[in-house]
């Protein structure tokens, strides 16, 4: 499909206004892995959060979509330039997930099998913000871009979508991730270009 969709963005002298400064627009969806791809079945996949009581708070493959399926349209903007806009995705928000976690960090570092890892701060995972996703485009997420499982945070940069997301660290203070540690910014803001620190 080739097809050209602007959506229901407004256009300024030809530039989609939901695009960030620095961004173009594709229609493709790339896929950008440090390393392998793992291959995660359903039946050992799990998703935990851990908290600074010790206790880890753990979903199997049912238990955790029982929490709530829901679909959810964003646009994703990763820092090599490329975004794409009204995305189709379903998952679970994080909303449901912390209704079942006690903490009183503010902080997150995401965990993937295989891995990779990256922190966000925990406000800007609530309020509708981010979700555990599982299909993309109206398919079941493909191993490549995360499947079966992985961490949508649309309002910041994409590295912060961990793929094969296998669950939630609760931290004290904000710590830097995979990339962060590289050198890309804590926090990875698209309107504000915070693309290294
Ligand atoms: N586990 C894991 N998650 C990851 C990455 C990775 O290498 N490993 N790359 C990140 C980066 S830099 C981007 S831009 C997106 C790319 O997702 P995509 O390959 O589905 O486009 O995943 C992010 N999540
Ligand atoms: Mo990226």
């Amino acid at each position: 499909m080739a097809l050209i969709t602007r959506g229901f963005g407004s256009k300024t002298h030809g530039r989609d206004t939901r695009l960030p400064p620095g961004q173009t627009q594709v229609d493709d969806w790339p896929v950008l892995t440090a390393g392998a791809t793992p291959e995660i079945a359903q039946e050992i996949w799990e998703f935990t959060v851990g908290t600074e009581d010790g206790k880890t708070v753990r979903w199997d493959w049912d238990s955790f979509r029982a929490l709530g399926l829901e679909d959810f349209t964003v646009d994703i903007h990763c820092v090599t330039h490329w975004s794409r806009l009204g995305m189709p995705w379903r998952g679970v928000s994080l909303d449901r997930v912390f209704e079942h976690v006690e903490t009183s960090y503010d902080f997150v570092m995401a965990h993937s099998y295989g891995g990779y890892t990256t922190n966000v701060p925990l406000e800007e995972l609530l309020d509708g913000q981010a979700w555990i996703a599982f299909e993309a485009d109206g398919e079941p997420l493909e191993a490549e871009h995360g499947g079966p499982a992985r961490l949508v945070v649309p309002h910041l940069y994409f590295w912060k979508s961990a793929k094969w997301v296998q669950g939630l660290e609760m931290i004290a203070q904000d710590e830097p991730g995979f990339w962060e540690e590289r050198g890309y910014s804590l926090h990875g803001d698209p309107w504000t270009e915070e693309r290294y620190s």
